[in-house]
């Protein structure tokens, strides 16, 4: 153990799950410059899904053994590069056993709602191999490594949008004069949503009975195109995406708004959630393994920093355009989820806070700087991928009420 004096003070050994993605890749480079020993491992699924779907980042993304090579290049800092599919139970042990991870930080799982929900194949293949690959992670470290924390990436999805205040994990139910306290109840709006409750209570279940140490972060919708780190070379950039499967709601607008694409509001846009920049996702992260959990412990932080509704996002890009002299239109599409799009939203987020996270609130300057860093990609956008239409409900069973599926 040796101090680094960056993002954390003891230099750990991080092994970063699903390191070629969105979030993994940057996560990944943010703990090597701070002096950690870091490992990926990923096993290429979605670039896999992309192919499949003919859809591509908006910035070039190399391959993954380029971006090591390139991190070296550039930082003198290594990266360990392990290819593998988290499935495989013999691949993860070995992992684990031969690296020794002090942290574990699981980003590898198949990450889209709408892709979850396309078919029975991509429904049945979200939730197998997402709950497969955290159980194989919580399997190999009891088995080879019991005092590694296990920093998993849930979802604030997990808990839908119900009537009453979110809190952060864990809800205490008084009922016939006794008292409990559970993990807060779950009303997820997808099948990927679903495969994250399913990772909680298993992830629950092997800290109580096998005395594991894990943080569950139910992330909010995370917006922006880079990090200090990959904005020190083209070539570390993320995996960027803005289509109708991996695109989420913010970095769609801004991208639609570059090459002047109706803004897709789904439905009246009431629907509210919680969101962050990817600067404070390693923020977040990196806090959570600075702070480790106790044996035995799970531990839930709600990982947002602000609440929108899609509809207030839509109206911040079309101002942020506005002001550079783009006439950003805004489209009430017919929702192809499931949804509620007006309700009560209310998640409490304090306990990053309280471990000392800076937020890095939207303001229209950051809007400004995404748009232009966008623009500068305008000849590989393509717009039909934005609207794929990929329903939560087939046609036939269309009559049910809207949002009936969340209320009693
Ligand atoms: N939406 C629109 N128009 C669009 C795209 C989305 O109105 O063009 C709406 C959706 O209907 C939804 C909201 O925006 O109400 C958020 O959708 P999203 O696609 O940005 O995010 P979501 O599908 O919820 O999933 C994303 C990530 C997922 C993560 C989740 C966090 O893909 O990995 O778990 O955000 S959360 O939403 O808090 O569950």
């Amino acid at each position: 153990m040796r101090t680094s004096g960056g993002m954390q003070d003891v230099a750990q050994r991080i092994l970063v799950l699903g390191g070629d993605g969105y979030l993994g890749w940057p996560t990944a480079m943010a703990f090597s410059r701070a002096g950690h020993r870091v490992a990926v491992v990923d096993n290429f699924a979605k670039r896999q899904w992309e192919l499949e779907l003919g859809v591509r980042p908006l910035f070039h993304v190399p391959t993954l053994h380029e971006r090591v090579r390139a991190w070296r290049e550039v930082t003198e800092n290594d990266i360990e590069l392990h290819v593998g599919d988290l499935t495989d139970y013999a691949f993860v042990e070995s992992v684990i056993d031969d690296f020794r991870p002090d942290t574990v930080v699981h980003y590898g799982e198949q990450p889209s709602a709408p892709y979850s929900m396309i078919d029975v194949r991509t429904a049945t293949y979200t939730q197998a191999n997402n709950v497969i690959g955290n159980l194989n992670v919580l399997f190999a470290i009891r088995d080879r490594s019991p005092d590694t924390h296990l920093v998993k990436l849930g979802t604030m999805g997990e808990y839908g949008t119900p009537d009453i205040d979110i809190e952060e994990g864990y809800l205490t139910v008084d009922h016939k004069g006794r008292s409990h306290t559970f993990l807060y109840p779950k009303t997820p709006g997808s099948m990927y949503h679903l495969s994250k409750v399913h990772d909680s209570h298993n992830i629950h279940f092997a800290t109580r009975i096998w005395g594991l140490r894990a943080t569950d972060l139910n992330q909010g919708v995370v917006y922006g195109v880079e990090t200090d780190e990959s904005a020190l070379d083209p070539r570390l950039a993320t995996s960027f995406h803005y289509d109708e499967v991996f695109g989420t709601a913010l970095n769609r607008f801004c991208v639609q708004a570059v090459i002047g694409f109706p803004l897709t509001v789904y439905g009246k846009g009431g629907q509210t959630r919680g969101y962050l920049n990817i600067r404070d996702t390693i923020q977040c992260v990196s806090l959570a393994a600075a702070n480790p959990a106790g044996p035995g412990e799970l531990r839930v932080y709600n990982q947002f920093t602000e609440q929108f509704s899609v509809l207030e996002l839509a109206e911040r890009v079309k101002t942020a355009g506005k002001h550079l002299g783009w006439d950003v239109g805004l489209e009430h599409t017919p929702n192809p989820r499931k949804e509620m799009e007006e309700h009560y939203y209310n998640a409490q987020h304090s306990k990053l806070l309280d471990l000392g996270l800076q937020p890095r609130l939207l303001n229209e300057e950051l809007i400004d700087t995404m748009l232009v860093k966008i623009a500068d990609q305008r000849e590989r956008i393509d717009p039909t991928t934005f609207v794929q239409n990929i329903r939560w409900v087939p046609e036939s069973l269309e009559s049910v009420p809207a949002g009936g599926a969340q209320r009693r």
